[in-house]
Order: structure tokens, then C-alpha cells, then sequence
């Protein structure tokens, strides 16, 4: 399972400012990809409390993958570019409040409706082109892309029908950008932080209007935030009266945005967070692990990490039988330490 969050919106609103700062915590990869990748672990105490009890040889977060994508603007999006940025799974929009050196003004929600536009017009395109192509397409799948280029073409995207899995299913190789999860990043000045921001509720009224989440984040700071040591970025922190690094909230929303939790392995070896979809059964978060535990999966040895913790030990939980035995039909949950019994 593969996801990826690309980091989109006008030009000079602060983008690879932002990936800047996200590949100073994580090991980038450009090898071989026309996209600057990040791959972000994803913050989680739990991990690290888990690690101090049973003192593995090595300790592994979960991951979230971020691109940074060219932008919109003035020449509006190229074929590449959308190309691009279809490809990601969610589409965090970064929206510029900050006064640029050579732009003129802040207008952060003009800046949203100019960029929704340019993501509805390409969509438009895309279906409209699949519509003239297609001649003899299933009459259901007309149906939805008609149902479609209403409001895509009225720019109205509360219209949107909500789409049903078969119906996602039918619509996926098209990458429509306007299907996707979308959260909103307010780009603050530094002297916003820790305070009221006029750009910042400018960014939220309209990304609520769109059931959109939003955020502030500056993206500067964060980037010398990420550039410090780790034990002097929360003193970094305290003076500037921010309680933690933007970045840290934008990947747990964008964890969050693609419906995805995390579950652990644990043992002397390595202690790790692994990540599936909400929802999934115990044999599919296996496959995280090793597409044989999926295929030989026989039970899961499962405990919850408040209770685990609750015992501070595997063997405690034993004997007070918390640790379950689940098959195939159990769905994970959030925290579930699993061990999982496979044969191939
Ligand atoms: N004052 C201020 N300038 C910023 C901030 N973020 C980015 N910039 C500046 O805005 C310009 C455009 O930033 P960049 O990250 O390249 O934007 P992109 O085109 O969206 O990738 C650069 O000159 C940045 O230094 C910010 O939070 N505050
Ligand atoms: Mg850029």
C-alpha cells in the first residue's frame, strides 16, 4: 500500500520552503523520481515508550511519503505538472499569508478559489476528453462522469455527488484531483505564531466551507526548527510561544486525511509502528509487515497498548490472559501491538 502527499498550491506560497523542512527530519530520496520525495516518520510516543521496555537493537517509525509539487499561478498548471500531482493520494494545499517580497498583497482566499479553479478545469478536461473518447463506455460509468461536470463546471464542488467504493473504483485511473482528500496549510508570518492570524481564519472559513481541515504553519520557522539539534527545538519553541512544530500536527492531519492507523511489532529485535487503512482486517495489516504473513496467515497474538502498558510486560499480560488470540475477521484498531502466527 502505497500513499503519497503532495504538497500543491499557487506559486511562492511556500512549498519547498515547507519539504525543505520535512526532509530535514527524514531521509529524501530523488534517486530515480522526477519528484523530490520525503519520506516523514511519523511522530508517535507510543513507539518510544514501547522501546523503553522492551530495549530493542532498533527502534522503526512509520512512514508518510511528501512531495513537493510545482505550482500554480499566473500560467496556470501545465499537463506535466497536473500529471504530477495526480499522482498523489492527498493533496495538502499551501496557501501564502505572508507578504512576498515581489507579490503583491495578501489574498488568501482568492488565492484557494484561483487554485480550486485550476484543479476543477483539469478535471473538466480529463472527463470531458474520456466522454468524447469512449463512445461505447458502460452506460454507469457515463452516468458518473456526467454526474460529474455539472458542478465541475459551475466550479461548485459541495455539489460533487459522493461516490460509493465501486464507483471510486471505476473512476481511479483517471487521478481525478477533485476526488481527492485536500487539507489546507495557512503559511503565517512569524509574527502571527502563537496568536491571532487574520490570513490563517481567512484560510479556515474558506477550507470549512469546502469540509477541508486547515492549519497554520510558518513555514520558515519551521524550517530552522528542523535545522536545530532536537534538544534545543523546544526551547526554540517556548520563545516563540508555540506549543509544538507545525510540522508535527500537518502529518498526523494528513495521517488522518488518508484513513490510515498505526499498529506495532514488538520484540528485542526491533520495535516498530506499521501502518494500515482503518478497517483493516488482521491478514491485510500483516501484508504491511510481508505479503507471506497475509498469505499464510493463521491467527494474531493481540494486545492494546493502553492495556499492554497498564501490564509493562508480555508475560504479565499472559498471565492475566489480555493477550487475545484473533483470526482472520478481526479488525485492527489504533495501538494493537500484534504478533502475528503465519505458515507458508
Ligand atoms: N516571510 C516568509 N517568507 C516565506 C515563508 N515561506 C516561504 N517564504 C519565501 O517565499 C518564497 C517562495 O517560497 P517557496 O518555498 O520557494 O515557494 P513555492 O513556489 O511554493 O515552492 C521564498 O523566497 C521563500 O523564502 C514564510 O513562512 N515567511
Ligand atoms: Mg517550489
Amino acid at each position: 500500500m502505497s500513499f503519497s502527499i503532495g504538497l500543491t498550491g499557487l506559486t511562492q506560497s511556500g512549498k519547498s520552503t515547507l519539504f525543505q523542512s520535512l526532509t530535514s527530519i527524514s531521509r529524501s530520496d530523488t534517486s530515480g523520481k522526477r519528484l523530490p520525495l520525503a519520506r516523514v516518520p511519523v511522530p508517535d510516543d507510543r513507539l518510544w515508550k514501547l522501546a523503553a521496555i522492551f530495549k530493542p537493537k532498533k527502534t522503526t517509525p512509520a512512514t508518510v511519503d511528501f512531495l513537493d509539487m510545482p505550482g500554480g499561478g499566473s500560467a496556470g498548471l501545465g499537463a506535466a505538472a497536473l500529471a504530477d500531482i495526480r499522482t498523489s493520494t492527498v493533496l495538502v494545499e499551501v496557501v501564502r499569508c505572508f507578504a512576498h517580497p515581489y507579490l503583491e498583497g495578501i489574498h488568501p482566499r482568492a488565492d484557494m478559489e484561483s487554485f480550486e479553479t485550476e484543479l476543477l478545469l483539469a478535471d473538466l478536461k480529463v472527463i470531458e476528453g474520456k466522454l468524447e473518447r469512449s463512445k461505447k463506455m458502460p452506460p454507469e460509468e457515463k452516468a458518473l462522469l456526467e454526474s460529474l461536470q455539472g458542478p465541475l463546471g459551475d466550479g461548485d464542488v459541495n455539489r460533487l455527488p459522493s461516490l460509493d467504493e465501486e464507483q471510486h473504483k471505476l473512476l481511479s485511473g483517471l487521478g481525478l484531483l477533485c476526488l481527492k482528500p485536500r487539507l489546507a496549510v495557512a503559511n503565517i508570518p512569524e509574527a502571527d505564531l502563537g496568536g491571532e492570524s487574520a490570513g490563517f481564519q481567512e484560510v479556515r472559513d474558506f477550507a470549512a466551507s469546502r469540509q477541508m481541515p486547515a492549519l497554520a504553519i510558518c513555514a520558515e520557522i519551521e524550517a530552522q526548527i528542523a535545522e536545530l539539534p532536537e534538544e534545543d527545538q523546544a526551547v526554540f519553541m517556548q520563545e516563540l510561544g508555540i506549543a509544538s512544530s507545525g510540522l508535527e500536527q500537518l502529518i498526523h492531519q494528513c495521517y488522518a486525511r488518508l484513513g490510515l492507523q498505526t499498529f506495532f511489532t514488538t520484540g528485542e529485535d526491533e520495535c516498530r509502528a506499521w501502518t494500515t487503512r482503518i478497517g483493516a482486517h488482521a491478514p491485510e495489516a500483516a501484508g504491511e509487515i510481508h505479503t507471506d504473513l497475509q498469505r499464510g496467515f493463521i491467527r494474531a497474538e493481540v494486545i492494546d497498548y493502553p492495556t499492554f502498558m497498564e501490564c509493562g510486560s508480555m508475560n504479565v499480560a499472559k498471565e492475566k490472559g489480555l493477550l487475545r488470540v484473533e483470526g482472520k475477521e478481526y479488525v485492527v484498531r489504533d495501538g494493537d501491538m500484534l504478533n502475528i502466527r503465519f505458515n507458508v
